[in-house]
């Protein structure tokens, strides 16, 4: 057993404590490692799991010693020490880090990334420009040569069971106060970024020939709507617009909120860690990669793209790609490829299945990190 220390700075978003917290349940509770997270937020800790006290300094969750991350915080470095998405690490404490023999493990855990250069860089070495340290760069990726994925054990079950069991579905739509939909509804659940295509998606979702059911978990994405229909959606009420019903539920827990991507038709999904809980979920899903100046954020959607497309029946891949590039790129356009991908909802359906089994070659992420930090630990 290591000693872990997790370091998380939550910038804006959701994905940066998702990520860290993951990761730290899953080394201690499969791997039996010692891991410390210390986080700048927990007041956003806490939207995610209920458990975190947003008052206390210290506190103890599924195995994870939780310590809040601020001026006061003085702790002696662990054997392996992780900056969560370029977390800049206090200088007291990388000064410490020198003391400890032999040095800490130190890992910059990198944002995802389908693009090929990922395998050229997951691993390298970064040696500190005046200290005895090196920090190693380690990057999610869907290839053997990358560090794979964040996939606890257990999940493909636990949501086949979940998929596969009526009841279940039904609790859980009742947990959100929503009536079970049913198999003539599709169903859809929204979490994106602010995104100039929502008023065309929406219209399209107004005529489409089902009914559609979106759910939509508290978040800017709200007022957004509320404008496009013209009426306030709030949390625990819902509007009709045609054939369209829209309901705000809660910001979910994170594995509640597992649950509604596993019991949607679809998911659109935003960042890093929704993203990859979407493909996990087994069902189609949109991306709206995190928004970047120059549209920087594009060659990332199209390399998943790629990558998501390639065995995929020829004859739906167009429909997908010009879907994804829609809302990647805010077209109004959008409501003439969401029709057009009703053709293939049966492809697209059959295909997220194998997509989410084959998730699994690109490895364990936390397997591998720790696999990867004992090796330099020797
Ligand atoms: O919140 P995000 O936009 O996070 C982003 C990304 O991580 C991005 O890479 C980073 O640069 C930026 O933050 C600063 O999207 P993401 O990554 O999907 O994270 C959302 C998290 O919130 C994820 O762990 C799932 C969780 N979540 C819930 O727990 N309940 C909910 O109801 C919802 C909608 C999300």
């Amino acid at each position: 057993m290591r000693t872990w220390d997790i370091f998380c700075s939550v910038v804006d978003n959701f994905g940066d404590i998702g990520v860290c917290w993951r990761l730290s349940r899953q080394l201690s509770s499969e791997l039996g490692q010692s891991v410390r997270l210390l986080v700048d937020d927990l007041a956003s800790f806490h939207r995610l799991c209920s458990d975190v006290d947003p008052a206390r300094q210290s506190q103890r969750i599924c195995g994870v010693e939780i310590r809040h991350w601020n001026r006061a915080l003085e702790v002696q470095p662990a054997e392996i020490v992780i900056e969560g998405f370029g977390a800049r690490l206090p200088d007291a404490y990388i000064i410490s880090m020198t003391m400890r023999q032999p040095h800490p493990v130190w890992i910059n855990l990198e944002y995802l990334s389908a693009e090929p250069w990922v395998e050229g860089c997951h691993g390298l070495p970064s040696p500190h420009t005046s200290l005895p340290l090196v920090k190693y760069f380690f990057f999610p990726g869907f290839t053997s040569a990358t560090g794979g994925l964040l996939m606890e054990s257990g999940l493909t079950q636990a949501r086949d069971a979940f998929q596969r069991d009526p009841a279940a579905l039904a609790a859980f739509w009742r947990s959100l106060d929503l009536a079970p939909p049913d198999d003539k509804v599709l169903s859809i659940s929204l979490f994106c970024y602010d995104n100039c295509a929502l008023p065309a998606l929406v219209e399209a979702w107004s005529i489409h020939s089902r009914s559609v059911v979106c759910i939509v978990p508290d978040g800017k994405v709200l007022g957004h709507l509320s404008h496009i229909v013209g009426r306030p959606i709030v949390v625990g009420n819902g509007i009709k617009l045609g054939r369209l019903a829209i309901y705000a539920v809660p910001f979910l827990e994170l594995d509640q909120y597992d649950r509604l991507l596993w019991a949607c038709d679809f998911n659109f999904v935003r960042g890093e860690d929704s993203f990859v809980r979407a493909q996990l979920a087994a069902r189609p899903l949109v991306w709206q990669a995190y928004p970047q100046s120059g549209g920087a954020h594009l060659p990332k959607t199209f390399a998943f793209l790629q990558r998501y497309t390639d065995a995929l029946d020829a004859s739906a891949r167009p429909a997908v790609c010009a879907l994804f590039d829609a809302w990647s790129r805010e077209s109004a356009d959008i409501g003439k490829h969401w029709s057009a991908l009703r053709s293939h909802r049966e492809m697209l359906a059959a295909h997220a299945s194998k997509w989410a089994a084959h998730l699994g070659c690109g490895g364990n992420l936390a397997v591998k990190l720790a696999e990867f930090c004992e090796n330099r630990l020797k």
